[in-house]
């Protein structure tokens, strides 16, 4: 019988990183009433009352406020389609994203 040596295998390292988060930021208006703010919130981000509530007079206090974060694809969906509900009724509601640092 013969002896095979081998040598050892370089380790081959693979690293996935995290995929960024994007954040969904409410944009403050003049004319989008506050209630209807507050039904957009509570269709797209699934939130209750008071949270929706608490974010739409953030943002009509100091002009926006983040809304949630998701994955890039996520964000973008869900800021159209919420900025897409505003429109349907005339209103120049506004949801925009960025990553998060
Ligand atoms: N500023 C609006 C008003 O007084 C209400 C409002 C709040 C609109 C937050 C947009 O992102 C907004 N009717």
């Amino acid at each position: 019988m013969t002896d095979i040596t081998t040598k050892p295998k370089a380790k081959v390292e693979i690293k996935v990183e995290r995929p960024r988060l994007h954040k969904v930021i409410l944009i403050n208006d003049a004319y989008t009433p506050r209630e209807f703010v507050v039904t957009v919130l509570k269709a797209e981000f699934r939130m209750t009352e008071d949270q929706a509530m608490r974010v739409m007079m953030t943002a009509h206090r100091r002009g926006a406020c983040v809304v949630a974060v998701f994955t890039k694809d996520v964000a973008e969906a869900k800021a159209t389609n919420a900025t897409d509900l505003g429109r349907s009724q005339g209103y120049p509601l506004l949801f925009t994203t960025e990553p998060e640092e």
